[in-house]
């Protein structure tokens, strides 16, 4: 069968794939280079994924564009004019309709179309999966393959506080922001957040409203992007060889930044005067490098506290105020909660129309119908905006009836949190891949390099099933163990544990307590995921 027939419900598929963001275009791609019939079927009413849905003002990417690309066609990667050195949510989105469109992936991509259950018949060792269409309509696919291409990052969070439904304006979340432009004019605003969305929204929001409040639990380490646009001196270098700039950033940890590799050196060995000058140089750089200042960072409390009061020192130099920049201080370690990138975050709390309010020892109470009671205090506001982040990485699959071999439910089975293999697989549940989920190490790369390899990854799989005559592929639940275990290792030997991030589920209440992404680097990741495949696929079973 063509994949360009665009196939219709009674069709059986070879793949079905949930989600057209950057994983679902590049995996139909994929699938239609081997000849496989493959269908993505996408919630949204156009493909982007988070960068359709994340369009609150200030939204750009937070790893440098050339870096944050697809690198599977050359010609692509040649052709795509950046502007900036980060690029903004409305570029991003362009690019992934460019590549929708340049590889006429469109007829096999469903919009307004959500996955809302998918069974595993173990007698005919398919897939069944139900999806709801604009009209409303059930609608039933089967598959030899699934591939949940959903994205990590899909299903917000809005906290249950009491009272929301009763706020009398108009309440915006960044994960869901509205197409129209919202203007904030006259507007008293107060934004409930500081994470990489909110830190990108304020200074965007601060510059229009006549005031904003922010409601701060947990103070941000923001290192500055020094976006602006793109140096064509360094885009002219980079495409000079991509494939090769391609293959150094994959021998870097995060995928990215071979320009800027990071120092294998300790912190605790270097002069107060050589740390500071390497920090304050890749201050300057911008972006993640400082964390790559020195090797043990990530690994050494005592190491990532040197980082830690170099940035505080920073937010002292730039906040007028004492008191707010104390208050803005994180006392964290710096990168346990994601780092954020973001110009011109601190120097927005130097105007007079910005307030922040600690809400960190008196949570929200409420939301009232004129603002917010926090402490005992009101605080008064006719907009607000939720930069609450997510129900990351697990949160869109929980929400799925997702049933594997026996009936066995996706909730049972990571009732105490998401049990896989390889980031890529879980016991149970045959034939099912996963992008840039729970185990891999996407959560710190650049999560491109990551999908790329996902797919690459999966593609072969299936290429090698089909020829061994294989039907169906399952891990083993010694191999999810002992994967599992891996995962909790490599997170023992770092700081993620130290603090409460989204990695561990902890900004959901009642969510199980688990580290979730591989934090072993990615070239180590990817140099075991070859080996299980060059072993005959160790650690599944096959049918
Ligand atoms: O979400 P977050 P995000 N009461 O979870 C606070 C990617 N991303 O949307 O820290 C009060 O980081 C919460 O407080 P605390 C990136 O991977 C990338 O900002 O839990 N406050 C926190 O301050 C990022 O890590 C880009 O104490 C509450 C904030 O809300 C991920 O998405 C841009 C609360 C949520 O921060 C998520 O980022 C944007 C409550 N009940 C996002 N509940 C770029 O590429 C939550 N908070 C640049």
């Amino acid at each position: 069968m063509t994949t360009r027939d665009a196939p219709g419900p009674a069709m059986p598929l070879d793949l079905l794939i949930v989600g057209a963001g950057f994983s679902g275009l590049y995996m139909l791609h994929k699938a239609r280079t081997m000849g496989l019939s493959a269908l993505v079927l996408e919630a949204a009413p156009s493909v982007g994924g988070t960068w359709y849905a994340n369009r609150y003002p200030g939204a750009r990417v937070d790893i440098q564009s050339l870096e944050y690309s697809f690198s599977f066609s050359e010609a692509l990667q040649q052709e795509w004019p950046w502007t900036e050195r980060y690029a903004a949510q409305p570029e991003l989105l362009r690019y992934a309709n460019h590549v929708a469109d340049r590889f006429d992936l469109r007829p096999d991509i469903r919009l307004n179309t959500r996955m809302t259950s998918g069974r595993f018949d173990d007698l005919a060792q398919r897939w069944q999966v139900g999806s709801t269409g604009a009209d409303g309509e059930p609608q039933a696919w089967h598959a030899r393959f699934v591939v949940l291409a959903s994205g990590p990052l899909s299903t917000p969070n809005t906290p249950a506080f009491p009272g929301l439904e009763t706020f009398a304006g108009p309440v915006l979340h960044t994960a869901v922001w509205p197409h129209a432009p919202v203007d904030f004019r006259g507007r008293h605003v107060g934004v409930v957040g500081t994470g990489s969305s909110a830190v990108q929204v304020i200074p965007r929001i601060a510059q229009q409203a006549s005031s904003v409040t922010v409601f701060q639990r947990t103070a941000a380490y923001v290192v500055p992007a020094h976006n602006g646009p793109l140096d064509r001196a360094q885009e002219a270098r980079v495409k000079a060889d991509y494939p090769g700039f391609r293959a150094r950033n994959r021998q870097m940890r995060t995928g990215f930044g071979c320009e800027l590799p990071a120092n294998p050196a300790s912190a605790l060995a270097a002069s107060p005067e050589a740390r500071a000058a390497a920090f304050e140089a890749r201050w300057k750089v911008g972006g993640f490098g400082l964390l790559g200042a020195y090797a043990d960072l990530m690994t050494d409390l005592q190491a990532n506290a040197l980082a830690a009061e170099f940035v505080r020192g920073k937010i002292r130099d730039t906040v007028h105020d004492p008191a707010t920049a104390a208050l803005l201080s994180p006392h964290q370690p710096i990168g346990c909660k994601r780092l954020c990138v973001a110009d011109g975050y601190y120097e927005t709390f130097n105007r007079s129309n910005v307030h922040l309010v600690d809400v960190s020892g008196e949570p929200v109470e409420a939301i009232t119908p004129k603002g917010l009671r926090a402490g005992g205090r009101e605080h008064a506001f006719d907009t607000l905006v939720l930069a609450t982040g997510f129900d990351a990485v697990t949160g869109t699959l929980m929400r799925l009836d997702l049933r594997g071999r026996g009936g066995l439910r996706i909730q049972d089975k990571w009732r105490d949190g998401p049990l896989n293999y390889l980031g890529l697989t879980v016991a149970g549940f045959p034939n099912l891949f996963n992008i840039a989920g729970a185990g891999s190490t996407s959560a710190f790369t650049s999560v491109i390099v990551s999908i790329e390899h996902h797919v690459d990854w999966i593609a072969e799989c299936i290429a090698w099933m089909d020829a061994q005559g294989h039907a169906t592929i399952e891990a083993t639940d010694a191999a999810e163990r002992s994967w599992v275990a891996h995962v909790n290792a490599v997170a023992a030997h770092t700081v993620f544990l130290s603090c409460n991030s989204w990695y561990l589920g902890a900004n959901i209440p009642g969510k199980p307590r688990m580290f979730m992404p591989l934090a072993g680097g990615f070239p180590a990741y990817a140099e075991r995921c070859a080996a299980v495949a060059d072993q005959g696929y160790a650690g599944f079973a096959l049918g």
